[in-house]
């Protein structure tokens, strides 16, 4: 098959990065997104979303011609799908995002088209999406009626970035390629070639779905496992930091590390889809998933039982991003920490060096964006709690002197660490 003109719809965290990196091999890409601003701001050649590297390769493909973003879509070879798929109601997965997008590209698909999803999605949505397409273009084809004769292919591939080193994941490593016959999979596996270095490895549309959520959930179980110890260790006054690094000396254990919580848009997600269709057995994924969702409540706590002994209402928290070294504060841990202790009328002071202004919601908490140095004047006067370990805090040594409530591990031979 050939791949000339290669569609994106969905100009998000991976659609953005993956349509880019197509136009960086020369091809045309047509990236479709919902919201103008985002359209607007890609065709002036630059981002409205925060990844490293990612504006200089976006800068170039729209200069050089090679991308576009547009509002509708158009006709192409491939059409890759990577919109969102949140949880709606109680962690039911919404695939409204999905159904849209397949909707708004029926009307273009073509005899020989190519559609692949790469959404984080449910066992069985590549069908659900196949589903919708057919129902909207009885004249065309697709496998679920026509298997390896139809005129439609269509696959699932996850994508599995990590947000930060997206543009180099994105060419190095291996991607699952399930598609709903082989010659489905085969097609997808060619368009992938254009640019991953990483092994294209050929399975089902299902196993695919699977996989991905197997990825996500096997994190989400080995943190809980590293949260539920700090627990057990604070009360049997054992330092969790030494005893997973000793424990990790084992040849085969490797424990990930305990922190204020699970936070993002994929591990704390994805493993309620396995609950979801399968509540029965996915005991353990889900108890995993509750236990990393309790972990702000018992942080919480932990500030609240120390600013009692100092008595005092002033906490400074070091860090609200999801994790370290990034700017982004949705599904933070460190931020529900912050609303919590707010609410209870605790006055917060927050450090966070990726951001330069306080997002309204926290303003309007009455929360202070302050910097590091506010930390070392009056330290015994307030509750100093490190909620993301940013490479900021490791390295300071005054910091280290004020015996913070360190929840992340930043000094991990610490007595305070929780
Ligand atoms: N966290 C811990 N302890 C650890 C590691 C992480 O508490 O030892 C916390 C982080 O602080 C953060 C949360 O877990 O709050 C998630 O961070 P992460 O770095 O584990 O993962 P994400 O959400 O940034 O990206 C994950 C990745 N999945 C896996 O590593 C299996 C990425 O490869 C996926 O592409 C991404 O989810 C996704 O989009 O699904």
């Amino acid at each position: 098959m050939s791949f000339e003109t290669i569609s994106v719809i969905g100009l998000g965290y991976i659609g953005l990065p993956t349509a880019a990196v197509f136009a960086s091999r020369k091809k045309k890409v047509i990236g479709v997104d919902v919201s103008k601003h985002a359209v607007d701001t890609i065709n002036e050649g630059k981002i409205h979303i925060v990844e490293p590297e990612l504006d200089i390769v976006v800068h170039a493909a729209v200069t050089e011609g090679y991308l576009k973003a547009t509002l509708v879509a158009e006709p192409a070879d491939a059409f890759l799908i990577a919109v969102p798929t949140p949880f709606k109601g109680d962690h039911e997965p919404d695939l409204s995002y999905i159904e849209a997008a397949s909707k708004s590209i029926a009307r273009v698909l073509k005899k020989g088209n190519l559609v692949i999803l790469e959404s984080t999605s449910p066992v069985g949505a590549t069908e659900k999406m196949a589903a919708w397409l057919s129902e909207q273009r009885s004249d065309l084809t697709f496998p679920q009626t026509h298997g390896e004769d139809s005129d439609i292919r269509i696959a699932h591939c996850p994508e599995r970035v990590l947000p930060g080193h997206v543009i180099r994941e994105l060419v190095e490593n291996d991607r699952v390629i399930g598609g709903m016959t082989s010659k489905c999979s085969r097609a997808a596996i060619e368009l992938y070639k254009i640019f991953v270095e990483g092994e294209c490895v050929e399975t089902n549309a299902r196993t695919a779905e699977m996989a991905k959520l197997t990825e996500n959930s096997f994190r989400d179980v080995n943190i809980a496992f590293a949260n539920e110890l700090s627990i057990i260790c604070d009360k049997l006054d054992i330092n969790v930091w030494e005893l997973i690094k000793l424990s990790n000396r084992h040849p085969r254990v490797d424990i990930l590390q305990p922190g204020p919580g699970v936070g993002g848009h994929c591990i704390a997600v994805d493993p309620w889809f396995i609950v979801n269709q399968t509540p029965e057995e996915a005991k353990l994924i889900h108890q995993a998933r509750k236990v990393n969702d309790s972990k702000p409540n018992y942080v919480v706590n932990k500030i609240i039982e120390y600013a009692k002994k100092l008595k005092t209402k002033q906490v400074v928290c070091l860090g609200v991003a999801f994790k370290p070294d990034i700017d982004d504060l949705r599904e933070s841990p460190a931020l529900g920490i912050v609303f919590k202790l707010a609410s209870l009328g605790y006055s917060i002071k927050l450090v966070e060096p990726n951001i330069e202004v306080l997002p309204e919601l926290l303003d309007a908490a009455g929360c202070q964006l302050v910097p590091l140095e506010v930390v070392f004047k009056e330290s015994h006067k307030q509750v100093v709690s490190i909620l993301v370990a940013h490479k900021e805090f490791k390295v300071s040594e005054k910091l280290r002197h004020v015996s913070p409530l360190d929840f992340c591990g930043v000094f991990p031979e610490s007595t305070e660490c929780v």
